[in-house]
């Protein structure tokens, strides 16, 4: 196998070096890939510098590579594969254009796996370095990723199996039962998410006490607070089995990996990706400070919710809004279409500055004939921009003035799809 055969001369590279530069993606799976790696090379005793990218610019990446002895890329690199030579490992799941063994490019799709689903950045992370303590972070960017749902496969199911690991379902709130509610995104309660009175108010009638924490309700308890967030689920979502989603999938190693990846995943989008790699390196403190990060960023995509939902636009085939920043919009799309738009339409979240950026997503109905990806690239490139992703989540970005033009190219390209 490439991956293990490259991932051993990784090992032999790191072990002559004394000072690394690892760059990164900015996200959950980034964090943890590049925290897993910084970890092992303090173990090992060698020094770090850690960059975070979310544009893989490949000039601004050459300049820092000619600079470098050694330098370890995860969860990116792949795309540049090409330009690369030296002592560079590259650890990604991204589909590569190619191959190149003038340096140590370690990619599961070049041993047949899909990366999209098969393998993250930290599953690759977590085999170089093979240190029991960085398990909930090799889990946190697999859940980061959503490789986790429908099931695990390739490398991450061979990890599992092999760690004796279990992915159950869970309910999906932690600790103080009014804060619990209170951040809710996913799922997100209209009408109780943000809404600390209304939440006071449901408790009392449910006679559960607000200071409780969830793991400390009785099973009555907790029977009722089920049933009616579930209840809350059924009337204000447009997804058939909406009432389901107060349980999800989680891995249980003492504290909760979903929670985790909630938690890392706010230091990303608030572009503190620096606290999480404290946490990750050892620093407990830094758990409160994610605990903040989280309230702040939750709140704000609750606040867009409300909004969405109030300013939501309909075409045939798709569901846009309009949101203030770009890391909100790909948020608010994430959720819209994941627990409350209708299914069975792409959701497409529009954020504009100089240009004007979208976040699409797709929807398990879409999925087998719509590849949203190649509609945003070929949508964006008819009115000179650029676009691409995956089947189910893509994004695009256009010139200012061709907007609407191109939402009614997509949802001509999407209803295309539908019929075939
Ligand atoms: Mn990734």
């Amino acid at each position: 196998m490439i991956v293990e055969e490259r991932l051993k001369k990784a090992r032999e590279l790191i072990d002559k070096g004394d000072d690394f530069r690892i760059l990164t993606h900015y996200d959950v799976d980034g964090i943890c890939a590049g925290g897993i790696i910084a970890h092992y090379l303090l173990k090992n005793g060698k020094r770090f510098h850690i960059s975070f990218f979310r544009n893989v610019d490949k000039e601004e990446i050459s300049d820092i590579v000619n600079e470098e002895d050694y330098v370890i890329m995860s969860d990116m690199g792949s795309s540049l594969i090409d330009s690369l030579e030296g002592n560079i490992i590259v650890l990604d799941h991204h589909k590569p254009p190619g191959d190149n063994d003038k340096i140590l490019h370690i990619n599961p799709h070049l041993d047949g796996y899909n990366g999209a689903h098969d393998a993250c950045g930290s599953t690759l992370a977590y085999m170089l370095t093979r240190e029991k303590e960085m398990i909930p972070f090799f889990l946190a960017g697999v859940f980061g990723d959503k490789q986790h749902i429908g099931g695990l496969t390739g490398l991450n199911k061979e990890l599992f199996d092999e760690l004796s690991l279990k992915l159950k379902k869970e309910f999906v709130l932690h600790g103080n039962v009014v804060n619990a509610i209170l951040y809710s995104t996913e799922p997100f309660f209209p009408g109780l998410s943000g809404k600390q009175d209304d939440i006071e108010r449901m408790l009392k009638d449910l006679s559960i006490s607000p200071t409780k924490d969830i793991e400390k309700l009785s099973d009555e308890e907790k029977t009722k607070l089920i049933s009616m967030l579930s209840l809350n689920l059924i009337k204000n979502s447009r997804i058939p089995e909406a009432g389901r989603f107060v349980f999800d999938f989680d891995v249980d190693l003492g504290t909760s990996i979903r929670y985790l990846t909630e938690l890392i995943d706010s230091s990303a989008r608030t572009d503190n990706q620096s606290v999480a790699l404290a946490y990750i390196l050892g620093d407990e403190s830094a758990k409160e400070r994610m605990e903040i990060l989280r309230r702040e960023y939750k709140g704000r995509v609750i606040d867009g919710l409300y909004k969405m939902m109030e300013n939501l636009f309909e075409m045939e085939h798709l569901q846009y809004f309009f949101a203030d920043d770009s890391y909100l919009s790909s948020s608010l799309a994430t959720v819209g279409s994941l627990y409350l738009l209708n299914p069975r339409k792409a959701t497409l979240g529009i954020f504009v500055d100089d240009m004007v950026h979208i976040s699409a997503r797709g929807s398990k109905y879409l999925v087998p004939k719509v590849h949203l990806g190649d509609i945003m690239r070929e949508a964006a490139s008819k009115f000179g921009g650029n676009g691409g992703g995956h089947d189910i989540a893509a994004g695009a970005t256009i010139p200012k003035g061709t907007e609407e033009e191109f939402l009614k190219e997509v949802d001509i390209l999407i209803g295309k799809s539908l019929s075939q």
